[in-house]
């Protein structure tokens, strides 16, 4: 594992919850380990060949300087996104935002938050069964694409299938689609959800017919059981309506 690291980098700029933090300028301290693998950096001395510390560095200072933010949270996820956008070679990010001099009425060295963010591929399967099928498939691919950390590399062709499971009535159409994410798997849930509420979905009963459904497949090679996952997919073996669009994008699941 190759990681490059960036400690203390101090930037003066103005975020807050209180009015006079938005105009008075107070230190930021950034934090970041950035997984890469820079092997061939390593062999031939090549600046190309990795990722140049100064420009993610420059990168943080733009952004820092660039708005204002009340929370450091938002400031945190703004500069981690930034980077796994720019700097494609790069698999990770963790990144710790300090505010030394926040004006918190205490003795203390600094408060801060941490953002971890990991470039992942993701196998989803998307259905509907409830008018205009193939549209409201379109529109949940060109939302996915448009969710910030989510970008939808490529789609399979869409089919008609019999409804399974015994509670939907309707033919469904299904398609597949490989996403890459440096969202969590349960943050991408919620985005997804949200994406089926904007394509009409209303949840009534569980396998009944649906203007959307989007399930997630695999997500890298992650194993989730919980409350609100299971990943791999618990039935998609079982699914010809899954396995035979992931199948034509490139995923055999047998
Ligand atoms: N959840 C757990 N794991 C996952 C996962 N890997 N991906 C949870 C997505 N969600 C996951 O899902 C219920 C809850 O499952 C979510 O809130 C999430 O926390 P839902 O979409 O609200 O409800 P659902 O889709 O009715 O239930 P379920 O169990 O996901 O059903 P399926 O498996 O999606 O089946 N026939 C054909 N031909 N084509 C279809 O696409 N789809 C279904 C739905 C039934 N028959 C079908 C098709
Ligand atoms: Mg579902």
């Amino acid at each position: 594992m190759n990681e490059i690291l960036i400690r203390g980098l101090e930037i003066t700029a103005c975020h807050g919850v209180h009015g006079f933090e938005k105009v008075a300028p107070q230190p930021f301290v950034f934090d970041a380990d950035i997984e890469t693998d820079f092997y061939e950096a390593g062999k031939t001395d090549v600046l190309d060949a990795t990722v140049s510390y100064s420009d993610v560095c420059r990168l943080l200072d733009n952004i820092t300087r660039g708005t204002v933010y009340n929370l450091i949270e938002r400031l945190a996820y703004e500069c981690a996104f930034a980077v796994m956008e720019n700097f494609p070679r790069v698999n990770a990010v963790k990144l710790t935002v300090s505010k030394p001099s926040a004006p918190v009425n205490l003795k203390f060295s600094s408060v801060g938050v941490t953002v971890g963010m990991r470039r992942e591929r993701v196998w989803l399967s998307l259905g509907s069964s409830m008018g205009d099928r193939q549209a409201y498939l379109d529109k949940a691919i060109k939302l996915l694409d448009e969710t910030r950390g989510v970008r939808v590399v490529k789609v399979s062709d869409s089919i008609k299938t019999p409804p399974y499971g015994g509670t939907a009535v309707n033919e469904f159409l299904n398609c597949a689609a490989l996403v890459e994410t440096f969202l969590s798997p349960h943050n991408l849930l919620d985005e997804i959800h949200r994406i089926e509420e904007a394509c009409g979905r209303v949840r009534k009963e569980r396998w009944g017919d649906r203007t959307l459904d989007i399930d997630i497949i695999l997500f890298g090679n992650k194993k989730i059981c919980d409350e609100r996952l299971t990943i791999p997919h618990p039935d998609c073996k079982n699914r010809d309506f899954v396995k035979i669009p992931l199948k034509q994008l490139g995923l055999d699941l047998n």
